[in-house]
């Protein structure tokens, strides 16, 4: 009898594949990975269940008087042993998610930081900076002197200047020089203005320590400093420091999905998140002498395909095809086809090793911060850097050639334009004689773009992968909403062809007819999750330009992370909150309803001066909760001339649902 409770049990937790993915290559290679007999993320989510207390973030493990746990449809119906409330204790939680994202993305932004140092000093000859005018750009923005002066100079005063954006342990941070005036004005009267980063994450950690910091308020503000040390800090710092060493992306056809695999070629894919690796595995796959080894091995070539945020990255700058988001990462093992796969750093799932052995596929770790159990490493040392991706390389090509299993690849592509940036944009609506964001913001203005939103982060297989995206996206184009995107967000997008411009015509009236006038698709991809920074330099660059208001509290924009499941999302969602946007996440949020936490960040911030946080799981809820607030904020701006909502009719829904 238990047997067969425990088999029925089995049999409900089944994973229902449609439901869980809305991607076809996915699921067709989640059906062969069944029919194999392996197990990935996806199986797993669906027969482990989320815990529902940390779900609901009641419960605190600071310390060993505990772990406490308070009941979240009671919430002051008790305190941890300590006495901590509620409050403090979902306050702790996210603030130490926030630390944590922050440090990710710092961290990051250091390693590209310490390799534009020793590129500099000279002692690394393998990179070199491609971006001048960018590198003159960023300095003169942040008050170096650059006229009349050798690259080099002003490179290494950048460099001194940018480390602070770390090391600093009193005054504001370098970016903070690009922030609008009164948004800047908010941020010093609260006490948020970021100094380093280090110290910044250190006080926070230090804060949420046990019996320390208990008061909700007082560590929210810690909170919104680091988390703006994130995204004003190490994030734009990584950004900025990859265009100038790689170049500044501008637009570029480019394929996504799995298709872009090929059966005859050794197929090599990079996943994770910093350039610097992805960018010597492009010379790796260039080399003569490699690509005659992959000849001699009976390959046609050899393939470099992206994954993730450094794939993300690579289709932006140099148009490399894009086999997939986050969770694709081991479906894609799953079609026998990879030859080998290295990993560096961020969103690297330990149960790659596994998928990856039962299809032979060499599989990688490459950098120092992340090794996985049983998984072979190659470090990647900057100043050889070849040595690890041409050993990559030489595994695949051993691998292609020892070839066992039958390779069933997904045959579908999606063609799509990549590479935008803030640069771009400029140019792309101003012209090249009047580069400038006027274009933008007279379109606002006159009403045919509403307002701009920035629909990024993750995948996760608590909900129906990229579904939530695609539909959210469609609802706010529909609806004259310019959407700009980064990571695994822009990658569901490109997978649905939202990123051609014959996509315009999904978008409304006005937006299709700006779309249509410049040749742009409706949604632009702007690159990695770091990549984010970007999206706070348009924002800034609005202001700037003027007629939407004083500080980005003012404009008409809106954020959301529908899918997300990263603590560097949440970093994200709360340096876009504290700088000013209204942020929208799906999947879960880990606060109870109605506690003064909530309150806080779902209203209180707002009358502050910041952004505010939102939430739901359904796609037409969230566009309808975004565009409202847009509509808010041209009523207050003074432009809301008549807009009707475009409705999904019933026709739409019952298409839909049958797909
Ligand atoms: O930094 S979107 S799943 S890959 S965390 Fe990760 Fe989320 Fe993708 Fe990139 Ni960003
Ligand atoms: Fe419990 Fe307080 Fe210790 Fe947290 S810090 S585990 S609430 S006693």
């Amino acid at each position: 009898m238990e047997k067969e409770i425990k088999d029925k049990e089995k049999a409900e937790l089944k994973l229902n594949i449609r439901e869980a993915t809305s991607c076809d290559a996915t699921a067709m290679m989640l059906r062969k990975a069944e029919r194999d007999g392996v197990e990935t993320a996806f199986h797993r989510a669906a027969s482990m269940k989320a815990c529902p207390i940390g779900a609901d973030s009641a419960c605190c493990k600071h310390c060993s008087m505990g772990p406490c746990r308070l009941n979240s449809r009671d919430p002051y119906g008790k305190v941890g042993v300590c006495g901590a409330t509620i409050d403090t204790i979902q306050a702790r939680n996210f603030a130490r998610m926030v630390a944590s994202g922050a440090a990710a993305h710092t961290d990051h932004g250091m390693s590209m930081l310490d390799l534009f140092r020793e590129v500099v000093t000279g002692h690394i000859k393998d990179y070199e900076i491609k971006d001048t005018f960018k590198l003159e750009e960023v300095a003169r923005e942040i008050g170096i002197e650059v006229d009349g002066r050798e690259t080099k100079d002003i490179a290494e005063d950048l460099y001194k200047e940018l480390e602070r954006t770390y090391t600093q342990v009193e005054g504001e941070i370098p970016f903070a020089k690009r922030v609008p005036q009164k948004t800047l004005e908010t941020w010093r009267k609260h006490g948020v203005v970021p100094r380093g980063a280090m110290r910044e994450i250190m006080e926070l950690m230090h804060r949420t320590h046990m019996g320390v910091d208990q008061h909700y308020e007082n560590i929210t503000q810690q909170c919104s400093r680091t988390a703006l040390a994130d995204g004003w800090g190490g994030s734009m710092v990584a950004t900025e420091i990859s265009d100038i060493l790689f170049g500044t992306p501008t637009p570029v056809r480019a394929d996504v999905n799995m298709g872009c695999l090929k059966e005859d070629q050794v197929n090599v894919i990079i996943h994770g998140h910093e350039p610097n690796l992805f960018e010597s595995m492009l010379d790796s796959v260039n080399d003569p002498s490699l690509i005659q080894a992959a000849k001699d091995a009976g390959a046609e070539g050899i393939n470099l395909v992206g994954m993730c945020c450094s794939g993300a990255e690579m289709i932006s700058r140099h148009g490399i095809p894009h086999a997939g988001n986050f969770m694709s990462t081991e479906a894609i093992l799953v079609t026998g086809a990879v030859d080998a796969m290295g990993v560096d750093v961020q969103c690297i799932k330990q149960g790659l090793g596994k998928v990856a052995a039962c299809y032979g596929t060499k599989l990688f770790t490459t950098n120092p911060r992340c090794r996985i159990e049983g998984v072979e490493h190659i470090q990647f040392h900057e100043d050889r850097a070849r040595e690890c991706t041409d050993a990559i390389v030489e595994n695949a090509i051993v691998r292609f050639k020892n070839r066992s299993m039958p390779v069933e690849i997904p045959n579908i592509r999606n063609v799509g334009i990549h590479g935008f940036s803030h640069e771009y944009i400029n140019y792309m609506l101003g012209g090249t004689f009047r580069a400038s964001y006027t274009p933008l913001n007279d379109n606002i203005i006159n009403g045919r773009i509403r307002g701009v939103a920035g629909v990024v982060g993750c995948t996760n297989p608590r909900v129906r992968q990229d579904w939530v995206h695609v539909e959210l996206v469609k609802e706010l184009i529909k609806n004259d909403v310019l959407v700009v995107q980064t990571g695994c967000s822009q990658i569901a997008l490109a997978k649905a062809g939202l990123y051609t411009p014959e996509a315009a015509h999904l978008a409304g009236p006005g937006l299709s007819e700006v779309c249509e006038t410049v040749g742009m698709p409706p949604v632009l991809g702007f690159g990695s999750c770091v990549d984010n920074s970007r999206i706070l330099i348009a924002c800034a660059e609005m202001v700037r330009v003027g007629g939407l208001g004083e500080s980005i509290a003012d404009l008409p924009v809106a954020g959301a992370a529908p899918e997300w499941m990263s603590e560097k999302a949440i970093s994200i969602g709360h340096y876009f909150v504290a700088s000013g946007v209204f942020t929208v996440f799906g999947v879960t949020y880990p606060i109870i309803e109605e506690t003064k936490f909530h309150k806080l960040l779902f209203e209180g911030l707002e009358g502050m001066g910041f952004g505010k946080w939102g939430f739901t799981r359904d796609p037409y809820e969230m566009a309808r909760m975004m565009i409202d607030h847009i509509d808010k904020k041209r009523k207050a701006l003074g432009i809301d001339k008549a807009r009707e909502r475009v409705l999904m009719d019933m026709a739409d829904r019952q298409k839909l649902e049958a797909a």
